[in-house]
């Protein structure tokens, strides 16, 4: 493994564009529980069945209920080194000191914990929105609540539901959001596909973009899923453990 991640080292510390893409694996090792992995379950619902605009219209309750569940036990976990390896990738990539010419890092996460932005990285694309987000379903003012809400399902001023500001299943996403996606991944010479399922589309296919386009696509997964075709490496491991390594 160590020869594995020396030569991606070397890549990424040659490369004029890295785009990193994350997923609920990125956060695990703070302990959050990933999507589909054991302890993805709340209720014994799955996040496909909450996650959507129907069951919002159904029992708006019952969503926020999930959404304030996982918003409180987000609040209190910590980034983990993963996370902090990621900023400080940037820093390092986007420092004017270590370069002749603008090298470019891109983050883009699946994510919608914040964490990233927690631990020091500071242009986030959240391509699902973020959980500290709330719009009114009435008069659209979104506003960032960390605090805990006393009653739920929580009302605007306007009287309106207030929802979670994050993209649900069958939602389409910020066309900006999808651009500045996809033109990264394009452009970038190496991409790292870390802790994704690589099963939620648009982002699932953000690694295959940058592969068409000519980039070298490494996956850091326990279990990759990215498969050959697409990936040109995989450093198999916790995130956590990885990175930090490859920094
Ligand atoms: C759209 C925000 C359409 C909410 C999320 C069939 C029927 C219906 C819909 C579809 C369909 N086929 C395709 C679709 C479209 C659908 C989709 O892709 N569905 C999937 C289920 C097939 N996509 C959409 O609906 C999207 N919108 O397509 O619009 C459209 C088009 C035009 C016009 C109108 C509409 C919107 C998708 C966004 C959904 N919102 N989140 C919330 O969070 O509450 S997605 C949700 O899943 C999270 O954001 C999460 O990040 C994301 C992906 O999951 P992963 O991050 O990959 O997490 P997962 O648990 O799956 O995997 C964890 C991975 O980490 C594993 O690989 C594991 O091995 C690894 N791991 C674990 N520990 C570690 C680790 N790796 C490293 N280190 C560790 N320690
Ligand atoms: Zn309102």
């Amino acid at each position: 493994m160590n020869d594995e991640i020396e030569h991606v080292r070397a890549l990424v510390k040659e490369a004029a564009s890295v785009v990193v893409l994350t997923g609920a694996g990125v956060s695990a090792e703070s302990g959050v529980p990933t999507f589909r992995g054991a302890g993805g379950l709340w209720r014994n619902f799955r996040a496909e069945e909450l996650a959507t605009p129907e069951a919002f219209e159904k029992d708006p309750k019952l969503v926020w209920e999930w959404y304030a569940w996982r918003r409180e036990l987000i609040a209190a976990v910590e980034p983990n080194p993963a996370h902090y390896a990621l900023a400080e990738m940037e820093k390092r990539i986007q420092s004017p000191r270590s370069q002749k010419s603008q090298k470019k890092f891109t983050l883009i996460t699946q994510n919608v914990d914040g964490l990233h932005t927690l631990a020091g990285s500071s242009n986030v694309i959240e391509m699902h929105g973020s959980i500290w987000k709330v719009r009114c379903t009435g008069c659209g003012i979104e506003s960032v609540e960390r605090e805990a809400f006393d009653t739920l399902p929580p009302v605007c001023a306007c009287g309106a539901l207030l929802r979670p500001g994050v993209v649900w299943f069958g939602e389409s996403l910020d066309p900006d959001v999808v651009s500045a996606s996809f033109g990264a991944a394009r452009e970038a010479i190496v991409m790292l596909v870390v802790g994704t399922s690589s099963v939620v589309q648009p982002a699932a296919s953000l690694g295959a973009e940058a592969r068409s386009a000519g980039a070298y696509v490494v996956e850091v997964n326990i279990e990759p899923a990215l498969g050959g075709p697409v990936a040109n490496a995989a450093l198999t491991g916790p995130a956590g453990e990885l990175l930090p390594r490859l920094l």
